[in-house]
């Protein structure tokens, strides 16, 4: 049988039936002879997964194969490793939960997610939080990062989880599509699905980064089915969200130095421009980027958090 993997809890996953609706899951495990696919991958059966399972006596289900990918998103399974955990499949966008108020977070933060959804083909946007804390120094930061993101062509969307604020906005986003949600602990993402989705009652300010302090918690990733937000049974567009729990860092793997500027959309426009076919955008002499970043058609913040990530994945590979 074929089904839809909404959750992954360490050993167990929660299918959902193709044909099953509504409620109808089914708790599987992965079969005991399951060959891990490249050994590099800490999880074989991602959230968004579709899976071929057999229904067992007592009503569990054994997973026999995970079926062709769409796309999927990796990052570092822990700081130093070399392996990987993949975050979810099959999703059609991105979304960079992040705020300016507590816990702010970083632009550098918000451009390794953007690269590495660059690096995966998959559409990506920001949605910046808890606009209700805004003072105004905050108002105008947010106002100059809406214009860098916007200028490089990614939505952004300011809205408060509290307040309401974006949140009909933010619906019409995730309409008919399959979004991941990604971003710090505390930044709000449960919240704001509680808010788009009435009646989801997600636990809101349980995890604290202060709890994961110094261990790796498992990843734990919730796909929802929203769908009847926008019609009722078999006319509701298929919709679904995909809660993650918080990221402290946002670990990269697989990146090659050279090819980092492919993932920054404003820099690949212009790079065949530098003199050097090999540039990599730092010292050598008729770049074209660095003119760009003189230009301001660069923006001098994604432009050092360029540096930042290349010097991260050189030190990463002497490692
Ligand atoms: N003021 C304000 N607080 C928020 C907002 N959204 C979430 N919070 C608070 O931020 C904390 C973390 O929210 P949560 O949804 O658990 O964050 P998550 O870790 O990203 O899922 C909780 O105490 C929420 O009440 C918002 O829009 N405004
Ligand atoms: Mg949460
Ligand atoms: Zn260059």
């Amino acid at each position: 049988m074929k089904g839809l993997v909404l959750r992954t809890t360490g050993s167990w996953y929660r299918v959902r039936p193709e044909d099953g609706s509504g409620e109808d899951v089914v708790d599987c495990r992965l079969r005991g002879n399951y060959r891990l696919r490249g050994n590099r991958q800490t999880n074989p059966v991602a959230v968004g997964d579709w899976v071929e399972y057999a229904l067992q006596e007592d009503g569990t289900g054994v997973i026999a194969e995970v079926c062709d990918r769409r796309n999927y998103i990796v990052r570092r399974a822990t700081k130093l490793s070399k392996q990987t955990h993949v975050i979810a499949a099959n999703v059609d966008r991105l979304c960079v939960v992040a705020t300016l108020a507590f816990p702010r977070t970083s632009t550098g933060f918000i451009d390794r997610l953007l690269v590495t959804a660059e690096a995966y083909h998959i559409p990506a946007c920001v949605v910046l939080n808890k606009v209700d804390l805004y003072d105004e120094g905050m108002r105008a930061v947010h106002d100059d990062l809406r214009a860098m993101y916007e200028a490089v062509g990614y939505p952004v969307c300011g809205v408060s989880a509290l307040r309401g604020d974006g949140i009909e906005e933010l619906r019409g986003m995730m309409k008919g599509r399959t979004t991941l949600f990604c971003g710090h602990s505390g930044v709000g993402k449960s919240a704001l699905l509680n808010a788009l989705v009435p009646g989801l009652d997600l636990r809101v300010g349980e995890v604290s980064d202060w709890s994961e302090k110094g261990r790796h918690t498992t990843t734990f990733a919730e796909m929802f089915d929203i769908s009847d937000l926008w019609g009722c049974g078999e006319d509701a567009l298929p919709t679904f969200l995909i809660d993650t729990p918080g990221i402290k860092e946002f670990g990269m793997v697989d990146f090659r130095p050279e090819e980092l500027s492919h993932f920054f959309p404003e820099m690949r426009a212009v790079l065949h421009g530098c003199r050097f076919a090999n540039c990599t955008h730092r010292h050598e002499p008729q770049c074209a980027v660095k003119e760009a970043v003189e230009a301001g058609t660069v923006s001098t913040e994604r432009y050092n958090n360029y540096l930042g990530i290349y010097d991260q994945i050189v030190a990463d590979k002497v490692l």
